[in-house]
């Protein structure tokens, strides 16, 4: 390793749907966190690892922060976000480029509380409409905090993250990797094939249908190309159950394939998932289902 390698952490925060995910993806160049239209998509710190010959970038992706905490289940993930900012060297500030709410100036607070330098990111560039609006937009932006520097991005057409990602490394302690070299991310297999599935269950179903879901695999195993997992997919009330099903199983079995195809794509090896719907009355307000699923929630 040469002297002068730099390691350290990087927490992605945003209000929901500004490109976290993304823009997670997008620096690692790998799917490694879901992403899907809808607000609310993330549920926790997820960790997205870039290695280069210079540096070990550890981005943690986050869920974004709820300014009303309805749930055990939002304050599980706003206690990620908190998380991910108090073990980070560097906070990655994400907005929509255009858009200035006060859910974001709540993310700002909390960002500018963890006293580590804050990059604003300006995500979306790429919808800006006229394109002179970005610099007033910016300008507006600047008086807002002392950020260590503003960039406009498109996380989705890949557009200035070099930019973005000198910015955030020139900011990191000297030190040797933390992780692997060739670590992409410290989600196992199981972690991400339920994450895939829940993408698919968010982009199949309708309204507040898919936000009362949760996957658990109760069981994977590698076998030589070939990954058996065993999924349920938890409903919170009865009525949701038929939805998921769908009429004959059509929609469980749309979200399965959906998720097979992708999770091949992915690993390069052949998927067998076996999926299950069941119900579990009201899990986000239950402390342990939540455990069970893998959420911390000591306050
Ligand atoms: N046009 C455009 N769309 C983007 C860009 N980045 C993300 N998106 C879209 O914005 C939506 C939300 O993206 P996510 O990456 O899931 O957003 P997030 O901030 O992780 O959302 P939560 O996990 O819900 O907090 C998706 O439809 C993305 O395709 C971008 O640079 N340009
Ligand atoms: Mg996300």
């Amino acid at each position: 390793m040469p002297e002068d390698f730099r390691t350290g952490f990087v927490a992605i925060v945003g209000r929901p749907n500004v490109g976290k995910s993304t823009l997670v993806n997008a620096l690692v160049g790998r799917k490694i966190s879901i992403v899907t239209p809808r607000p609310q998509t993330t549920r926790h710190a997820i960790m997205g690892v870039l290695t280069r010959p210079d540096s070990q970038v550890l981005f943690v992706d986050t869920p974004g922060l709820h300014t009303r905490q309805r749930n055990l289940l939002n304050r599980a993930m706003n206690r990620a976000v908190e998380g991910a900012l108090v073990g980070a060297e560097v906070a990655l500030f994400v907005v929509e480029a255009g858009a200035w709410k006060a859910a974001d100036s709540f993310v700002l607070e909390h960002a500018l509380a963890a006293k580590i330098p804050v990059i604003l990111a300006v995500n979306k560039v790429d919808l800006v409409r006229p394109k002179s609006a970005l610099l007033p937009y910016l300008l507006a932006c600047e008086k807002r905090a002392t950020f260590h520097a503003i960039v406009p991005i498109s996380a989705a057409n890949l557009d200035n993250l070099d930019r973005l990602l000198e910015q955030s490394t020139a900011l990191l302690p000297a030190g040797p990797p933390l992780y692997p070299l060739d670590a992409t991310t410290n989600r196992s297999m199981a972690f991400r094939v339920a994450e895939m599935l829940r993408e698919k269950l968010l982009i199949a179903l309708r309204q507040e249908v898919p936000y009362g879901l949760a996957v658990e695999i109760l069981a994977i195993e590698e076998k030589p190309g070939v990954v058996l997992a065993d999924a349920v997919i938890w409903a919170d009330r009865e009525s949701h159950k038929g939805i998921v099903v769908g009429k004959g199983g059509a929609t469980i079995k749309e979200v399965g394939t959906a998720a097979r195809l992708e999770l091949e794509k992915i690993f390069g090896l052949r998927f067998h998932l076996e999926t299950h719907v069941k119900v579990k009355t009201n899990w986000a307000d239950s402390a342990r289902a939540l455990q069970q699923f893998g959420f911390d929630t000591n306050s």
